[in-house]
């Protein structure tokens, strides 16, 4: 039987390129030199595209494909896939939801702990002989029993909440509405208000054009100078600009970023600032978790062309 045809977006692990080289023709899109011309030469031919969860699938792209059926998301957010070109064409889309969430949040709570406790910089203190010319390494901020407040209350925003109960913080959260599942932490409507209220703010929600820069100059500066941005969902969820103006004039206290608008190449002023900690979106890159996310990534495309219901459909 032919094999689907497939169009792969960015790179996997060995571990899921093998078995999608023996089910699929895999046509490696981030490999192509020209890769307007490799679209025009492989799309007419591809029925699913695979992709990840920051590169998504652009309208131009499934535009390309005329015979495309499915767009496979490697990760939870799916906002880099235009739903709109696919609800047009009945193009089903899926991701991988669940299977991450626990990591995202760990790595979550650890960016604020490692900025709130200036782990980074402890680490250099010891290892540049500071420690022992400049004695004491300077105190830093404590975390336990503080407040937070959990913008976007979905699975990683639960997540990052049950970790917390176990730091004694006072937990709040800002939904659409509140959530049943998080009785027993306080339910605020709007971002400006759960930020003036607390001293972490965790933002977890799902990006949308609906979200872009929910985190904008007035919620950043509710954080204010002793308060901590921490964002493990999309960086167009956080107005940059506005957040480095706060962060540079002292308005805001720190911010601990594992997504960047333009990422790899995020905005060089970051890397400037001390009171920022700045990671690679690694948030689900653990080996465990992301066999899970492969695995699943796959299952979908298996099942779709097997003409099975998909384990995790968005559309
Ligand atoms: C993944 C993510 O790192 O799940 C998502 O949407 O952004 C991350 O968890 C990414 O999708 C993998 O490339």
């Amino acid at each position: 039987m032919t094999k689907p045809e497939v169009l792969q977006i960015g790179p996997y692990p060995d571990w899921d390129q093998g078995p999608l080289d023996a089910s699929f023709v895999m046509h490696r899109y981030f490999e192509a030199d020209d890769r307007a011309g490799f679209l025009s030469q492989v799309g007419p031919r591809v029925r699913a595209i695979a992709t990840r969860g920051e590169l998504g699938a652009d309208a131009a792209m499934i535009d390309a494909c005329p015979g495309l059926e499915i767009v496979s998301v490697y990760g939870v957010g799916y906002d880099a896939v235009d739903l709109a070109a696919c609800r047009a064409r009945s193009i089903r889309v899926t991701n991988t939801p669940d299977v991450l969430t626990a990591d995202v949040a760990d790595l979550g709570v650890a960016m604020m702990l490692v900025q709130a406790r200036g782990m980074i910089a402890a680490e250099t203190w010891v290892r540049d002989g500071s420690w022992a010319t400049k004695g004491l390494y300077p105190l830093q901020t404590r975390v336990w029993g503080k407040r937070a407040g959990i913008l976007g209350l979905g699975r990683i925003g639960y997540e990052v909440g049950k970790r917390l109960t176990g730091f004694d913080m006072d937990i709040a959260y800002c939904d659409v509405a509140p959530r049943e599942h998080a009785a027993g932490w306080r339910f605020v409507a709007d971002p400006v208000s759960l930020a003036r209220e607390v001293e972490f703010l965790f933002v977890t929600l799902a990006a949308s054009s609906e979200t872009r820069h929910i985190v904008g100059s007035e919620v950043v500066e509710a954080v204010g100078p002793d308060g901590m941005i921490i964002n493990i969902s999309r960086a167009g969820n956080i107005d940059e600009d506005a957040l480095l103006d706060a962060l540079e004039s002292g308005a805001l206290g720190a911010a601990a970023l594992d997504v960047f608008e333009g990422e790899p190449a995020l905005d060089p002023r970051f890397l400037t600032l001390p009171n920022v900690l700045v990671q690679p979106h690694h948030a689900s890159a653990t080996i465990e978790t992301r066999k899970a996310m492969g695995q699943l990534m796959r299952d979908n495309l298996t099942a779709h062309f097997a003409g099975q219901d998909l384990p995790t459909p968005v559309l």
